[in-house]
């Protein structure tokens, strides 16, 4: 029997596995090995949580390895247990610290089990699922509160769904915003006035910061499983369009920056760099250009980057340009013309001349690089360059990005600097900084994912100083790893935010450490600070400073 709208927007609020999705074969539901109904919906929830993100919801793979049943089965059942239990020196972390001894053996079984197919998520569903709180006519015409909102971090909360508000300068928690599972990443409005916020689910929420207390004016639910969204940022076009991507289905909607309303739905089911069709090509990053009324678009599975021309969103232009396969996250450099994007799983990051439309190069790295957005400073004898920290390796890897005073150095990887640990997956400095942050979140070792390196940009020959920030929270300790991720900077350059990082139940804190002395600052504890994990301060966001 077909389902409503509204059924699928239920079911999807709840997590795939208990969404409906069709098995692919009635064989598949009979296929050896088995799992019980209620431990069957149970281990897909956690693989959707869990997995899907790196592995795709097929399994194909990506930032992972591909485990549909040919390749797990080849495995077997204890060493795929022992690997979700401990996680590898690649960059899969340990999952022993968050599952029982039970939920990691269902995975196990899971995995070696034919996966399902999710169903799809077009115009129909997404009107059905828009709702417009508070139409544009209705909202403040200038700032109801007194909050310096250049200084307003948005927090992520992952395990409660929500996004904390903070006041950088009073390092107060102005309000608490319910928003999509698993919420993702913020992003503002070129103007600055609105937060969207992206969560796992595809539920795409955004804030209006005029408001006298913070809240969602606009919803939709953009796909079932999503990642990115950005606002349009070219001169004249100032919170005029919102692009979000989804991961499943594997497509990109185009929608009103005002009101969400949807407009435009974009499928990135295609063939890849290498010429072989892919069900699963999902949207990884969106950045907005300055230069051009464009979004660059990355796909991760086809290795293929669109330059969304968004003048005329009903014959949508796009430039296609081919990278390399696995495009994860990326940023811009320090011009803002060339977005560097970490094809991690093909250990590379492509540059994208997003001036001449074209691919300026694909630049081999050591394994598994995620920047994050990774981070611009100038190097004492490179010049410009932009640093990724690693997943698969404890390097952080400076490329030169500047062809024209640095031609030498441009496009090449000009300095490896020693990472405390690999299961790195963000770098950050500021302008006004002359420090360079790297975490290690994912690291197996507990140690290791509670500290950071910080080099001294002006001395990159001397080694990192190693800084545990778990222990500066001075939190009870918890069996979970109380990892340290996602270095944010505040509005001035002068303190640098990171997130601690444990269990869902555990206690959190915000570490606010003191750029110049590299001592902390403040500590931010709250009992509703549930995982919290990406920070996006309004201003560094809004310009893209990194
Ligand atoms: Fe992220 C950015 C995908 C897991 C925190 N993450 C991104 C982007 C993508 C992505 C495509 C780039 C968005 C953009 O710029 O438009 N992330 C994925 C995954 O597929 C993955 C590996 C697995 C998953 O199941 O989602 C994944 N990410 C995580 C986490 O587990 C993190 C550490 C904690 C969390 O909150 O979920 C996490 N991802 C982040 C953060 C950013 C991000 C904080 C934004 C970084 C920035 O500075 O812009």
């Amino acid at each position: 029997m077909k389902k409503s709208s509204t059924a699928l927007w239920a079911a999807a609020i709840t997590l795939p596995a208990l969404l409906g999705f069709a098995p692919i074969s009635a064989s598949a539901q009979t296929a050896e090995p088995t799992l019980s109904k209620e431990d069957k919906e149970a281990s897909a929830k956690i693989y959707f949580e869990r997995c899907a993100g790196c592995h795709g919801v097929l399994r194909k793979g990506a930032t992972g390895k591909n485990l549909e049943p040919e390749a797990t089965r080849k495995l077997g059942q204890p060493r795929l247990e022992k690997i979700l239990g401990l996680g590898t020196e690649g960059g899969m972390p340990n999952f022993d610290d968050i599952l029982s001894k039970d939920e990691l053996k269902n995975m196990a079984t899971y995995i070696q089990m034919t996966p399902d197919t999710p169903p799809e998520w077009g115009m129909k569903e997404m009107k059905a699922s828009w709702k417009l709180g508070v139409a544009p006519d209705k909202r403040p015409t200038r700032q109801m509160n007194a909050v310096n909102l250049n200084n307003v971090f948005s927090v992520t909360l992952r395990d409660s769904g929500e996004v904390a508000l903070i006041d950088g300068d009073t390092k107060k928690i102005w309000t608490i915003i319910k928003t999509g599972y698993a919420v993702h990443i913020s992003r503002m409005s070129a103007s600055g006035r609105y937060i969207y916020v992206i969560g796992r689910d595809g539920k795409l929420d955004m804030i209006d910061l005029w408001m006298e207390t913070p809240a969602v004016v606009a919803t939709i639910k953009t796909g079932l499983d999503a990642r990115s969204v950005d606002t349009s940022k070219f001169k004249g076009y100032e919170d005029k369009y919102a692009i979000a991507g989804s991961y499943w289905p594997p497509q990109y909607v185009i929608m009103d920056g005002q009101t969400l309303e949807p407009l435009k739905i974009v499928s990135t089911r295609g063939l890849t760099v290498d010429g072989a069709y892919h069900p699963e090509p999902r949207v990884a990053s969106i950045v907005s250009s300055l230069i051009k009324p464009e979004w660059v678009v990355t796909v991760k599975e086809t290795g293929l980057v669109k330059l969304v021309d968004y003048t005329d969103v009903k014959n949508l232009k796009e430039t296609t340009i081919e990278s390399a396969k696995f495009l994860h996250d990326g940023g811009w450099d320090a011009s803002k013309r060339y977005f560097m994007v970490a094809a991690n799983a093909s250990d590379k990051v492509a540059v994208i001349d997003t001036k001449d439309g074209k691919l300026a190069a694909l630049v081999d790295t050591k394994p598994k690089p995620h920047p994050g957005r990774g981070a611009n400073f100038v190097h004492p004898k490179f010049g410009p360059v932009w640093a990724t920290s690693h997943l698969g390796s404890d390097v952080v890897t400076l490329i030169g990005t500047d062809p024209e005073k640095h031609k030498d150095s441009a496009w090449k990887v000009v300095a490896e600097l020693k990472n405390h640990g690999a299961g790195s997956l963000f770098v950050k400095t500021h302008p006004k900084s002359s420090n360079l942050w790297a975490d290690a979140p994912l690291h197996p070792d507990r140690d290791m994912a509670e500290s950071v390196s910080v080099f001294d940009i002006a001395n990159l020959d001397k080694p990192a100083e190693i800084i545990n920030v778990a222990k500066m929270a001075g939190l009870p300790e918890t069996k979970a790893i109380q990892r340290v991720v996602h270095a944010e900077y505040n509005e001035k350059g002068d303190e640098v935010w990171f997130s601690i990082w444990a269990g869902k139940t555990d206690p959190s804190a915000i570490v606010i450490i003191d750029d110049k002395t590299r001592k902390m600052k403040n500590v931010i504890k709250d009992p509703k600070l549930i995982t919290p994990t990406g920070k996006f301060n309004v201003l560094n966001t809004q310009h893209d400073i990194y």
